[in-house]
């Protein structure tokens, strides 16, 4: 590695740590420019093609909404999408908040459009049986493929809601909701703490955007992943988005299987191996 790559990768660390500490006080954050021009384009042409293929459709509830297209385990349909969780302006955030061993939660694409009501507020953990405030489990990150205006429906959040003792009532008027606008490009970062919703698009374009979660490397992903994506799929993506996908062992001992790091059943080089056979290890060096 060279000095200038060096002294970026030190960057990139005291941004994310910054935008960290941002999610840890507030319970969110923005990442202005995080993806190129070009990739925002690539990823809208994409999306605007599953659209006309069916393959991206209208949710029908008010939470998921009526005029919203969905489109769930987004790295089974295209190439381009894994890009998102592993790119270096993304994923040093989620790493400084739920530590290297963090796994991809769930990834999908939401297409809102005009005439769409706003979401019941919501914590996305909210239906977990954990005491209020708790440690970080779950950061979420919606990535603006268009730019995210309080008229075009941009997520409405109550900032620091992320440390009360309670979740939000459900479907509940909160008056002090704001929303976050961002531009296309960016992206906003919430603990799964926070209260937060969708708005109302009240203009005639669309806000799209990836959404994706990374959670803690012993909690369970939203999206069942492993099953999602076949082996041959994975085999295809680089070796650090098969980590995030549950290829990996949280801590040498959490996600193995018959003491085997479950990289190695897709054909990857070794992985990390056990932590009772490193503290065996250890201790024979110390013979
Ligand atoms: O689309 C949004 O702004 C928020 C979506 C959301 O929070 C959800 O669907 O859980």
């Amino acid at each position: 590695m060279t000095t200038s790559d060096k002294n970026q990768k030190a960057r990139i660390k005291v941004k994310a740590q910054t935008h960290a500490e941002e999610i840890t006080q507030q319970g969110y954050t923005v990442v202005r420019d995080a993806i190129a021009p070009e990739l925002v384009s690539e990823l809208k042409d994409t999306l605007a093609r599953f659209e006309d293929q069916q393959k991206m459709t209208f949710s029908n509830n008010d939470f998921e909404g009526f005029k919203t297209a969905r489109i769930f385990n987004l790295l089974n349909y295209d190439q381009i999408f894994a890009q998102i969780p592993i790119h270096p302006n993304l994923l040093p955030v989620g790493e400084a908040i739920l530590d290297q061993g963090l796994l991809l939660s769930s990834i999908s694409a939401i297409a809102m459009h005009p005439g769409e009501s706003v979401q019941p507020i919501h914590a996305d953990t909210q239906l977990l049986n954990l005491t209020r405030p708790h440690v970080s489990i779950s950061i979420a990150c919606m990535v603006a493929l268009s730019d995210y205006t309080a008229n075009n429906g941009a997520t409405r959040i109550i900032p620091g809601s992320h440390l009360l003792p309670d979740n939000p009532e459900y479907g509940a008027e909160f008056p002090d909701a704001i929303p976050v606008e961002f531009k296309a490009g960016s992206a906003l970062f919430f603990d799964s703490q926070l209260w937060h919703g969708g708005g109302a698009n009240n203009t005639s374009e669309s806000r799209i955007g990836v959404v994706f979660a990374y959670c803690a490397g012993w909690t369970r992903p939203q999206e069942n992943l492993l099953l999602g994506l076949s082996r041959e799929r994975v085999q295809t993506l680089p070796r650090r988005l098969q980590e995030l996908l549950g290829y990996s062992i949280y801590k040498g001992q959490w996600g193995h299987i018959e003491r085997q790091d479950p990289i190695e059943l897709i054909g990857s080089t070794p992985g990390k191996g056990m932590v009772w056979d490193a503290s065996e290890r250890q201790k024979n060096s110390r013979k």
